[in-house]
């Protein structure tokens, strides 16, 4: 059987499945392209000067370093002239990016975290990108943030790629997760996994254990009785991996199960988590879900929640589905609930 190409699979989802219109599957080659553009410039690294620090900070007050703003201009300058967007929204970006009026406006918004994992470029640690795609909603001409504050199950198409020992792209457009390894010679992504399955179990948590002492009371009742293994109520030993990437993390879960957490906690409590809804927690939670796995805050699906902003933060538990169910149980049987900070 020959190999089948990320355009191929893209073609035939179109032709013959009919699971995604032609400016779709276009849409989805040019983000595929700017991601082999971004692994190119995180490959040379020190080579090519682009590790360390920018002068800039984003909108949230984080540091950027100098391969976010790459990666978020490869990502732009790819996406602007397809005419399948109607404009694009990033992490690295204070409010949505228009298509200019001297190209086509098409119907999609394309959201993306051009660089996750960024404080692990320097080291040399695999790092990635993160992008959702949404349909711009039925009315005015003019895109406002609105259009953009959709719920997750909203998505038309949801993805990563990893910049790691090899480079892959996974990909979820409604049916299932694929798998794609970057072949650098023949320059392009090839089919590499069909449909992957997250196992139901798993002893494997992912969590920033250094921030234990400010989890809330579920959160440190699930890795407490991780932690006291075949003695504990678990009657089972777990194992520990955190990468600082959510996007390496999450493909570990992909391939071998595990559950991976970076809920609310006291350190900022009027902050409902770090990562953000509409780059990283919604198109993770669309792949983990479409790969039989689950996603939740703890306390409501993720995929559930109607955003209020851009920028919007949230707390993320996802990985296999009998342990999310779990952390879930736990935050019911918590006396006291709070109501989930909303910023
Ligand atoms: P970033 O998008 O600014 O890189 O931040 C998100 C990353 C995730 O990839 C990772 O899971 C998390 O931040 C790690 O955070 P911490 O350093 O607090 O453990
Ligand atoms: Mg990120």
């Amino acid at each position: 059987m020959s190999r089948i190409s990320l355009t191929r699979y893209l073609v035939e989802e179109q032709r013959q499945r009919g699971s995604i219109p032609a400016d779709l599957r276009l849409l989805l080659e040019v983000v595929s392209r700017a991601c082999k553009a971004i692994a190119n410039a995180v490959n040379k690294g020190a080579l090519a000067g682009v590790l360390g620090s920018a002068e800039s900070g984003n909108i949230q007050g984080e540091k950027q370093q100098k391969l976010d703003l790459i990666a978020n201009e490869v990502l732009l300058d790819a996406n602007e002239l397809g005419g399948n967007l109607a404009a694009m929204a990033s992490e690295e970006m204070d409010s949505f990016y228009e298509i200019p009026h001297r190209y086509p406006m098409g119907e999609y918004l394309l959201l993306f975290d051009p660089l996750d994992g960024s404080s692990n470029v320097d080291v040399n640690v695999s790092i990635g990108t993160i992008f959702s795609v949404l349909k711009k909603p039925l009315g005015s001409d003019a895109v406002s943030e609105a259009d953009f504050l959709q719920s997750g199950q909203h998505q038309v198409a949801a993805g990563y790629a990893v910049y790691g020992p090899q480079t892959t792209l996974v990909l979820t457009v409604g049916n299932g997760v694929q798998c794609f390894t970057l072949d650098r010679e023949a320059g392009s992504f090839v089919l590499t996994q069909k449909n992957v399955r997250i196992p139901e179990d798993t002893q494997e948590f992912a969590i920033n254990m250094s921030n234990m002492r400010h989890w809330d009371q579920p959160i440190k009742r699930y890795i407490n009785e991780c932690l006291a293994g075949e003695e504990g109520p678990r009657q089972k030993n777990f194992n520990m991996r955190w990468v600082a990437s959510m996007v390496a993390d999450v493909q570990r879960i992909l391939t071998r199960g595990g559950i991976f957490m970076y809920p609310w906690d006291k350190r900022t409590p009027d902050r409902a988590g770090k990562l953000r809804l509409l780059y990283e927690a919604n198109p993770m939670s669309l792949l983990i879900e479409q790969a039989g796995g689950l996603a939740t805050t703890g306390q409501e699906r993720i995929l559930d929640v109607v955003p209020h902003a851009l920028h919007q933060r949230i707390s993320v538990i996802l990985g296999s589905k009998n342990e999310v169910t779990r952390v879930a149980r736990y935050y019911k049987e918590k006396e006291n609930t709070y109501a989930t900070p909303q910023i």
